[in-house]
């Protein structure tokens, strides 16, 4: 497996409000770091560093014009504007110190004014980040701009290593770097942020990213996104909701966060109705009923004969997980892998895994070593 990691996706260390606790978020940088650590010391794979904060100046301005146009085709310009300015605003202001984040204040919730629309963009700085997010868990530090860009970053390296067809380099500028399969050590996450609500740990939508390079490397028909995160991935969901060109499929715990997405009737509309599929399990799951259900996924995958596919990888689905409540185990991710990889209408198809949550340090590497074992061995 190709492996793709940029040091600047660690410097996103930020707060949190969780179960009434005001704490360091669970989404930290630890998390890649293990992972790298397991990968490295496994030997088994090629990891390639990436160095996005050169491409990244002092006002967050991104040089990339590739990076900043995958960006801003597929998320609201006012949006990225806060998420690049906001924290040295708050700081300016004397609202907080160099070293904390910005946390919302006051949300624009539905009702709230009666006339149903959404409320003009606020001047107030401690309106913008309840105007521009829809949960306490996704603070903003001074290096999360920085970070969520080299995290998106991967995720347009990866769709450029997956397709072969570029449109802007001659063909054979790159020939090392075609890859079938590679990994994306993307922090911080992004399947629960929309094109302007940050949420669930995440910025900027990882896998939205990935589909608009994928099309810009010259991917021309189907792409399919599967969804393995504990959590419903409400942001991609909603990006791809009315569009036939991308299958979503996920797997998450029913009823669980963000609490108001993920349901079975929830199928895409427009052309893109029957395109979204949601396979909610309950709290407790076994790996039998996860299999079973994973299955399902397949099948419907199989249908669809993408010409690429992204796996939305979290391993917040490990017993033991704090925001999770199934039951696998380390060996189940190995099986899981192998699954989807030993169908036969998947295993060509080429292949993108994007990180997304997981909050059991000491376990988040061996992991993605099962899952990487699996998705490896079976092909
Ligand atoms: C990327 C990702 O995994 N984001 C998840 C963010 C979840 N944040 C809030 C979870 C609240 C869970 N509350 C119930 C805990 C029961 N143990
Ligand atoms: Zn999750």
């Amino acid at each position: 497996m190709r492996v793709l990691h940029d040091k600047a996706t660690l410097k996103h260390k930020t707060v949190e409000i969780l179960g009434a606790k005001f704490i360091d978020a669970l989404e930290c940088p630890q998390r890649v770091a293990n992972i790298l650590q397991a990968i490295k010391e496994n030997g088994q794979h090629s990891i390639i560093a990436f160095d996005a904060a050169k491409q990244i100046g002092e006002d967050g301005t991104i040089a990339d014009s590739l990076l900043s146009q995958m960006i801003s085709d597929s998320h609201d310009a006012a949006y990225l504007t806060h998420l690049r300015t906001i924290h040295a605003e708050w700081v300016a202001l004397g609202n907080i110190e160099a070293g904390e984040s910005v946390i919302p204040e006051c949300f624009p919730v539905m009702g709230i004014s009666g006339t149903g629309d959404r409320p003009s963009t606020p001047r107030d700085s401690f309106a913008r980040p309840g105007y521009y997010s829809f949960d306490l868990s996704t603070g903003i530090c001074k290096d999360t701009w920085l970070a969520a860009c080299a995290s998106a970053n991967l995720a347009v390296e990866a769709a450029r290593c997956v397709v072969s067809g570029k449109d802007k380099e001659p063909a054979d500028s790159q020939p090392s770097r075609a890859c079938k399969e590679v990994l994306a050590l993307c922090r911080p996450p992004g399947h629960h942020c929309t094109t302007r609500l940050a949420g669930g740990y995440c910025y900027i939508n990882n896998a939205v990213v990935a589909v608009h390079a994928l099309r810009h490397f010259g991917a021309k028909t189907g792409v399919a996104i599967l969804d393995l995160d504990f959590h419903h991935g409400n942001g991609t969901q909603a990006y791809f909701y009315g569009d036939a060109s991308v299958l979503y499929v996920s797997l998450h715990g029913e009823g669980e966060y963000p609490y108001y997405s993920g349901s079975t009737s929830e199928i895409g509309q427009g052309s893109g109705a029957g395109f979204n599929v949601n396979l909610p399990l309950p709290a407790r799951s076994s790996f039998v009923t996860y299999l079973d259900t994973l299955n399902v996924a397949i099948e419907r995958l199989e249908t669809y004969a993408p010409e690429c596919l992204i796996v939305s990888l979290g391993f917040d689905t490990f017993h033991s997980d704090p925001l999770g409540s199934f039951d696998l185990q380390t060996e189940h991710y190995g099986e899981i892998a192998a699954a989807v990889r030993r169908s036969r209408g998947l295993r060509e198809v080429p292949s993108i895994l994007l990180l997304e949550g997981g909050y059991v340090l000491d376990d988040l590497g061996p992991n993605m070593l099962s899952f990487l074992k699996g998705w490896e061995l079976s092909v």
